[in-house]
């Protein structure tokens, strides 16, 4: 064991003088060979020079993409289009303890639907927070069409905070948009249903008591939360609304929501009827919906509104009477309605029309204005008569449907899903400048913070709905295709196939990288959830293991414990058969990336324990056994040592008299040989150290950073220290040589981190000071 421990350390100190030797072997290859070798052309290589991050590099922005189906985000970085993250928003996800901490559990049971656990969402749109219509980076909002919900995740942390359940709709899909100062988060519906009743209404019905809405949900940014009693809801006409997008600058107030199958068709091939597609597509136009926000807001205010299930709720009439709701006539089954930077524009796509429609907001509001109105829908809702309003039509191509916006003014790209390209032009004048074909199918498009009031333009990503050939196969269900291609220049190029293996993303947000600013660790003790002091906090020292029952006789064995390079305390946990067992454990470590992870034989638990962070775990210890657990996390050379066990005693269990006997006896001989070991490893850290602050080591934040951990690994073994000197006075070699044994364990710790720190200090050029 000695010999292991001596060669263990001198690999440390091998690998720190070995850093930075020789590479030359691959340099004896020239690009060219390369080029030949790989089949690559010199396009190619300048598509490669526009997207390659070097190793350690960082993107210029970030991309937080819906996970469709999986009811996930995803974060990637643009150019390099690197994922990054995964955030568990509507489905459990076990590496982050998603769903299997008692915090995020509660998260996830704000969106139980009628009393019934969803565990995965169909989510399509997200929205990054905004002041002034730009993106500020604090928070970021998605939808779940499938089951109406919409859900906050915290920059600040990347994790999701709350989960609101829309109590009125059946179905959704114009969410998540938000007004330019985060207001409010739209959420519009999608498939008409009833909105005041959960039980059954015959499609018989359908015109009368089936509805459409749109909600404003009221944030509150504070608190970073949705207010549901702050929020109201539209009553629409029963036409399926699409999407979204609240005005900005000069529409700032108001929002804008199409639709579809305005027909009101219901379907029903079973009646011998004809299907869907066809009685929805039938008539030229459907109906895009402008809605007063500003004036609904002042309505709630001065209590002129009622409130139904927890939240405010405008009904037509009234909707119509106050001047809060109008209609537009919009080409043939809509699919996206995108406001223009400045606002003074919204552009329309119908899917089954070669024409992009820009509106003038300036002459919708000379309509309302002038009350000038071709006529009134079967609801009584006023139509703007589409002329009147109409900027311009421009003649772009089959499929048009979602619309992002240049960094130059009046530039706007417009995807076609039936040509699968994309399209360039300039909205104000009516011109196309530029189309670039793409693969295949193309959904939604995005560029650099394309949908605020100062977009960056610089690259757009293309959501394709079909890969088809591009990657190599895996079977029928083939990854999803992100594009990326440059737009800084007139004519577009495209630079990148990205594969996406989650879910059918619909859309994606890009913020500048440098706009966020997340933690590295939480505040000791917190619980992420709440954004609060966790009740269960527990310091060094202060663990402790409780078991109590209740007048039922009723058991429950309680943890406080904390992890830490590289133990869990407490390391053995006794219950009896039929306790519910409640697990909460803090890491007490500060060091960046120190997560330390926690699982248990068959019960379920995996969490996830960031610096800082108190999470727990409760579940019924109902079979009597014995139940090790671990750190998930590989944490430290001694990671694999950070277990324990869980003992649980059957009811009425009798100890037997068996003293617990170690594996393996030490002799003073064993206790001297180590201490030996610990002198020459403090030799060596001594050295690391004279480096270090030989150094200009302060101008580095990573290695303060290191320096402080390492110093706090030398606190602790300087504590084991005395405790294996006060045995060996007592002559008490086995303690002796085990505490002196994990004194040296936190040398080992602190050597890591001092080599990491002085590489990464060589590798910077750090200077010498005096
Ligand atoms: S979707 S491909 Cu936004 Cu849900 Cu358009
Ligand atoms: Cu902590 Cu592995």
């Amino acid at each position: 064991m000695h010999e292991l421990t001596r060669r263990s350390l001198s690999f440390l100190v091998g690998t720190a003088l070995t850093i930075g030797a020789a590479t030359a072997a691959w340099s004896a290859e020239t690009l060219r060979d390369v080029m030949k070798r790989r089949g690559l052309t010199e396009k190619d290589l300048l598509a490669a020079a526009k997207t390659y991050t070097p190793t350690g590099g960082r993107d210029e922005y970030l991309a937080f993409s819906s996970g469709g189906q999986s009811g996930q985000v995803i974060v990637y970085g643009v150019p390099s289009m690197r994922i990054l993250k995964y955030i568990g928003v509507f489905t459990p996800e076990p590496w982050q303890g998603y769903g299997f901490d008692d915090e995020s559990k509660a998260v996830l049971a704000q969106g139980r639907v009628r009393g019934k656990d969803i565990v995965y969402g169909d989510t399509h749109h997200p929205a990054i927070s905004e002041t002034d219509g730009e993106y500020d980076g604090k928070y970021l909002f998605i939808n779940d069409k499938a089951n109406p919900r919409v859900a906050v995740i915290d920059l600040h942390d990347f994790e999701t905070k709350q989960i609101v359940a829309n109590p009125f709709f059946k179905s959704e899909h114009g969410g998540a948009f938000v007004t330019p100062n985060t207001e409010y988060v739209m959420e519009g519906t999608q498939y008409a249903a009833p909105l005041l009743e959960d039980g059954f209404v015959p499609l018989e019905e359908f015109n009368d008591k089936y509805r459409g809405g749109l909600t404003y949900w009221k944030f509150n940014r504070e608190k970073g939360r949705i207010e549901p009693e702050n929020s109201f809801v539209f009553e629409l006409p029963p036409y399926s609304q699409d999407l979204s997008d609240a005005g900005k600058q000069d529409s700032y107030g108001w929002g804008f929501t199409n639709s579809f199958c305005s027909e009101r068709y219901v379907g029903g091939i079973e009646r011998g009827r004809p299907p869907f597609e066809a009685g929805c597509s039938s008539k030229d136009t459907d109906f895009l919906h402008v809605t007063n926000w500003k004036k609904a807001e002042e309505l709630v205010r001065a209590g002129k509104v009622r409130q139904e299930r927890g939240m405010y709720f405008i009904p037509m009439e009234q909707a119509i009477a106050e001047g809060l709701l109008y209609l537009i006539p919009e080409p043939k089954s809509p699919h996206g309605v995108d406001v223009t930077p400045d606002g003074k524009y919204l552009i329309v796509s119908g899917k089954l029309d070669s024409h992009v429609s820009v509106y003038s907001f300036e002459k919708i509001m000379q309509a309302i204005e002038e009350g000038e109105f071709e006529g009134k829908d079967p609801y009584g809702v006023p139509i703007i008569g589409m002329q009147d309003v109409l900027h311009t039509q421009i003649n772009l191509g089959l499929g048009p449907l979602h619309t992002q916006f240049d960094s130059k003014p009046c530039v706007a790209y417009t995807s076609l899903y039936v040509d699968s390209q994309v399209a360039k032009y300039d909205y104000c004048e009516g011109k196309i400048l530029d189309k670039l074909s793409i693969h295949y199918n193309i959904g939604h498009l995005m560029t650099m913070e394309g949908d605020t009031v100062s977009p960056d333009g610089k690259y757009l990503v293309a959501l394709n709905k079909l890969a088809i050939d591009r990657f190599n196969p895996v079977g029928p269900l083939h990854p999803q295709n992100h594009q990326l291609i440059d737009i800084s220049n007139e004519k577009m190029q495209l630079l990148y196939d990205m594969p996406v293996p989650l879910g059918e993303p619909h859309y994606v947000v890009a913020i500048r990288a440098d706009k966020l600013k997340p933690a590295v660790r939480y505040k000791s003790g917190w619980d992420s959830r709440t954004d609060q002091r966790s009740p269960y906090k527990t310091r060094a020292g202060r663990e402790k293991t409780e078991r109590s029952c209740d007048a039922e006789g009723k058991c429950t064995t309680e943890v406080w414990g904390t992890v830490i390079r590289s133990h869990i305390t407490p390391e053995i946990i006794e219950a009896e058969e039929g306790d519910t067992v409640k697990i909460h454990l803090t890491n007490l470590e500060r060091a960046q990336d120190e997560v330390h992870g926690f699982t248990l034989y068959g019960q379920n638990v995996q969490l996830s324990i960031e610096p800082g962070k108190t999470a727990s775990a409760t579940f019924v210890a109902d079979q009597a056994g014995v139940f090790p657990y671990y750190c998930t996390e590989f944490c430290s050379a001694l990671h694999l040592e950070m277990q324990g066990y869980l003992l649980v005693r059957p009811k009425g269990y009798q100890a037997t008299a068996v003293k617990l006997v170690e594996g393996t006896l030490y002799t003073k001989e064993d206790y001297e040989t180590q201490v030996k070991t610990n002198l020459e490893t403090q030799a060596v850290i001594d050295q690391v150290v004279a480096y270090i602050t030989s150094h200009n080591f302060k101008d580095f934040p990573t290695v303060v950073a290191l320096v402080e951990d390492a110093t706090d690994q030398l606190g602790f073994s300087e504590g084991a220290k005395k405790k294996s000197e006060e045995a060996a006075a007592k002559e008490d070699w086995q303690n002796a040589m085990l505490w002196a044994n994990q004194w040296w364990q936190y040398q080992v710790k602190a050597a890591d981190l001092g080599l990491r720190a002085k590489t990464y200090l060589e590798e910077s050029g750090a200077q010498k000071v005096q």
